[in-house]
C-alpha cells in the first residue's frame, strides 16, 4: 500500500492528468449532448484533454519546489471548476461558457438565483476526486512529487495538442471558418481546448478593428445583394406614421391560438392578429445578447455576435440603424421603455450611438415592491406609467418598449394569474402560460390607453417575440403540452416567435413565408416606404423574401423550405428524416458567408467607412 502511495506521490502529474481526463471525458459524454458517430470522434474524446491540461499544470515549472504541491491543488481545482461552470452553463442553455460570457455575467438572466436548481446530486462525483488528490498533493510526501524533464514534457504537451487539432480539422474541415458553433469545436477539439481556442479568438476582436479597412467595407457591399425590395404593394403603406415596437419578452409561437382548460392563452393577440399581418414563421436568431440581440438585429439588421452580446462588446461601432434612418428619411425621433435598470446590457451606453434621443428606464417609473415582480416592474404599471411620456412626444415617433414580467423563472402574484397553470411534468412551463396570458392583457391594456389618446389610429405597430422562453432543459414539458414527441424537427418549430405586424384599419392576412427576426428591420423600412437598395444588411423584406434564402441561426444551423441543418445533420422537412449532407451544403455556404460579412462588419467596425 505504501509503496503505491509512493508511487502515486512521485507521479502525480500523471494521476492528476488521468483523473482530469476521466472526470472530461464522462461530463463531454453524460453531460453534453455531443453525438458520437464514429471511431474518429472517440479518439479525439479520449486525447483532446491531455495536451492542454499538460499545459496547465506546466505553472509547476515556474514556481518553486515548496509552493508546487500548492500550485498543482490550485490548478486541479480551477480545472474542476472550468468544467463544472461549463455543465451548469450548458444544463440551461445548451451551450458553452464563453470568454465574452464571463466578462457580462451580470446580464446572464436564468443562472443566478436558480443556480441551486440546475445542480444534481450525481455532480458529488466531479468534486470528491479532489479529497483524494487533496490528500496526495498536499500530505508532507507531496514533495517528493517527481518534476518532469522540462524540454520532453513541453515537446508532449505541444505534440498532444497539435495531434488534436489535426485531427478536428480531419473531423470537420470547416471547423476555424465556423468557430461560432460551439457545439462543433468542442467535439472536434475537446472542452479545453475550445475554451483557449475562444479565449484567443476573444482577444484578437479587438485587432481586427484596428486592421480593417474602407476596401473591407467596400468589398462586402458589393457582395450583399439586396432583392428588389419595392416589389411588393405593401411599399410604403405605413409611410409617415408613428412606430410603436414591443419586445415581448420569451414569447414563442407555439402559445399562440392555443387553450389551457378551454381559456385561450392569448385571447388578445388571438384578435388583433386577425386584422394584423401575422407571420408564423419566423425564428428566433438570438444568441448569448438575448434580449439585445433582438434589439440589435430588429435595430440594424447585422447577425448577434456567437459570443457575448454586442451591447456590451461594441457599444461604440458606427451603426446603420432604423433609428438613424428614420431620422434622415422622415424625422423621426426614437424612444425606448424599459423598467429594468438603465445599464442592463449595456442599454444606455449604446443607445445614443444608436440614434434614439431618451431612453426611459427604471428611474423613469415609480417603481415600489408592490408594483414589482422578477426583473422589476410589473408590466401592466410600466405602460400605464409610461402613458405620460407618450402623450407628450413629438411626432412622427418611434417608441420601443421592452416588456419584462414574463421572464424566466415566469413567476406572477396570485391576482395577477388571470388562468389555470397548464398541467405538465415541468412546473416552468405550467407556470409560463400563466405570465403568458398576463402579457395578453398588457398589451390589450395598452391598446386601449393609445386608443384614449387618439395615437393608435396613426400608428404601426411590430410585435416580436424576443426570443425562447423555455430552453432546452424544460422543453419536454413544451412536447408533452403539444402532445407531440421530441424529435429534432419539432425542437426546430418551438424557436420560432410570433410576429405581428398591425396597421390600423388595414384587413389581416397570414404571412406564411419563413424568415426570422433578423428580417423585421427590412420589412418594417418597407411598409414605411424606405428604400433598402444600399444598406449594408443582412435583413430580408419579409413580404418579398425568398423561401430558398435559409433563414440562419448563430450557431451555423439553418432552415429553408425543404431543408433544415441542425447540430451538424442535415434533415429533409418533407419527410422529416435525416439526408445527405450535400443537400443542405449549397445553403451551408451562404450561412458561412453571411455570419463571416456580419461578423467582420462589427468586429471591424466596417460601418464607418460608409458614407
Ligand atoms: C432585462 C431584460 C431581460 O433588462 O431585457 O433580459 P434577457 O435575459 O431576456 O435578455
Ligand atoms: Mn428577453
Amino acid at each position: 500500500m505504501s509503496r503505491l502511495m509512493d508511487y502515486l506521490h512521485r507521479h502525480l502529474i500523471v494521476v492528476a492528468i488521468f483523473l482530469l481526463t476521466l472526470k472530461t471525458i464522462m461530463v463531454t459524454l453524460f453531460g453534453f449532448e455531443l453525438t458520437m458517430h464514429n471511431g474518429l470522434d472517440w479518439i479525439i474524446l479520449v486525447i483532446s484533454p491531455i495536451g492542454t491540461l499538460m499545459v496547465f499544470f506546466s505553472i509547476s515549472f515556474f514556481i518553486k519546489k515548496r509552493f508546487q504541491p500548492i500550485g498543482f491543488f490550485v490548478t486541479y481545482l480551477l480545472v474542476t471548476g472550468l468544467l463544472y461552470a461549463n455543465l451548469l452553463y450548458y444544463r440551461f442553455y445548451i451551450d458553452f461558457v464563453t470568454f465574452s460570457v464571463f466578462l457580462q455575467l451580470d446580464n446572464v438572466g436564468g443562472l443566478g438565483a436558480s443556480t441551486v436548481e440546475l445542480m444534481s446530486l450525481f455532480d458529488v462525483f466531479i468534486f470528491l476526486d479532489i479529497i483524494f488528490i487533496g490528500y496526495l498533493m498536499l500530505s508532507r510526501r507531496g514533495m517528493n512529487m517527481k518534476m518532469p524533464r522540462k524540454k520532453q514534457y513541453g515537446m508532449i504537451s505541444i505534440a498532444m495538442i497539435v495531434l488534436t487539432i489535426l485531427l478536428g480539422v480531419m473531423q470537420n474541415q470547416h471547423l476555424f471558418e465556423t468557430e461560432y458553433n460551439r457545439q462543433a469545436l468542442v467535439k472536434s477539439l475537446g472542452l479545453y481546448n475550445y475554451q483557449m481556442a475562444n479565449m484567443i479568438f476573444g482577444m484578437m476582436a479587438p485587432i481586427e478593428k484596428v486592421f480593417s479597412t474602407k476596401a473591407d467595407a467596400e468589398e462586402i457591399s458589393s457582395f450583399i445583394q439586396k432583392e428588389d425590395q419595392n416589389e411588393t404593394d405593401t411599399f410604403g403603406i405605413a409611410r409617415g406614421k408613428n412606430i410603436v415596437l414591443i419586445s415581448m419578452e420569451s414569447l414563442q409561437q407555439f402559445v399562440i391560438q392555443r387553450e389551457v382548460n378551454g381559456e385561450e392563452i392569448t385571447p388578445f393577440l388571438n384578435k388583433l392578429i386577425e386584422e394584423s399581418y401575422y407571420f408564423p414563421n419566423i425564428y428566433d436568431q438570438t444568441a448569448q445578447g438575448k434580449t439585445s440581440d433582438a434589439e440589435l438585429m430588429v435595430d440594424t439588421g447585422l447577425y448577434p455576435l456567437s459570443s457575448g452580446s454586442v451591447f456590451v462588446r461594441h457599444p461604440e461601432n458606427h451603426f446603420v440603424s432604423l433609428q438613424k434612418i428614420l431620422q434622415e428619411d422622415g424625422n423621426y425621433q426614437s424612444y425606448v421603455f424599459h423598467g429594468n435598470d438603465a445599464t442592463f446590457w449595456n442599454r444606455n451606453g449604446i443607445y445614443p450611438n444608436l440614434g434614439y434621443e431618451h431612453f426611459y428606464a427604471k428611474e423613469s417609473y415609480d417603481v415600489t415592491e408592490e408594483n414589482s415582480i422578477n426583473y422589476g416592474i410589473k408590466d401592466i404599471p410600466f405602460f400605464e406609467q409610461s402613458m405620460t411620456y407618450v402623450t407628450d412626444l413629438p411626432e412622427p415617433f418611434l417608441a420601443k418598449f421592452i416588456t419584462l414580467t414574463n421572464h424566466f423563472p415566469f413567476l406572477l402574484d396570485e391576482a395577477d394569474q388571470l388562468i389555470d397553470e397548464a398541467e405538465t411534468e415541468e412546473d416552468v412551463v405550467n407556470r409560463y402560460v400563466t405570465t403568458v396570458r398576463y402579457m395578453d392583457a398588457v398589451i390589450e391594456r395598452f391598446f386601449a390607453l393609445l386608443k384614449e389618446k387618439n395615437i393608435y389610429e396613426h400608428t404601426i405597430f411590430v410585435l416580436y417575440g424576443d426570443h425562447y422562453g423555455i430552453s432546452k432543459k424544460y422543453e419536454a414539458g413544451v412536447h408533452e403540452f403539444l402532445g407531440q414527441a421530441y424529435t429534432p424537427l419539432n425542437h426546430l418549430q418551438l424557436q420560432r416567435i410570433p410576429l405581428i405586424i398591425h396597421i390600423p384599419g388595414q384587413e389581416g392576412e397570414v404571412v406564411e413565408t419563413l424568415g426570422g427576426e433578423i428580417d423585421i428591420h427590412a420589412t418594417l423600412l418597407h411598409l414605411l416606404g424606405i428604400s433598402q437598395e444600399n444598406h449594408m444588411n443582412f435583413s430580408q423584406n419579409l413580404f418579398a423574401r425568398s423561401e430558398n434564402h435559409p433563414v440562419i441561426f448563430r450557431d451555423g444551423s439553418m432552415i429553408v423550405k425543404d431543408y433544415a441543418y441542425m447540430d451538424n445533420v442535415c434533415y429533409d422537412r418533407k419527410t422529416d428524416k435525416m439526408t445527405d449532407d450535400t443537400k443542405c451544403e449549397p445553403y451551408l455556404e451562404t450561412v458561412r458567408q453571411e455570419l463571416k460579412m456580419s461578423d467582420d462588419i462589427i468586429l471591424g467596425d466596417l460601418l464607418q467607412y460608409l458614407k
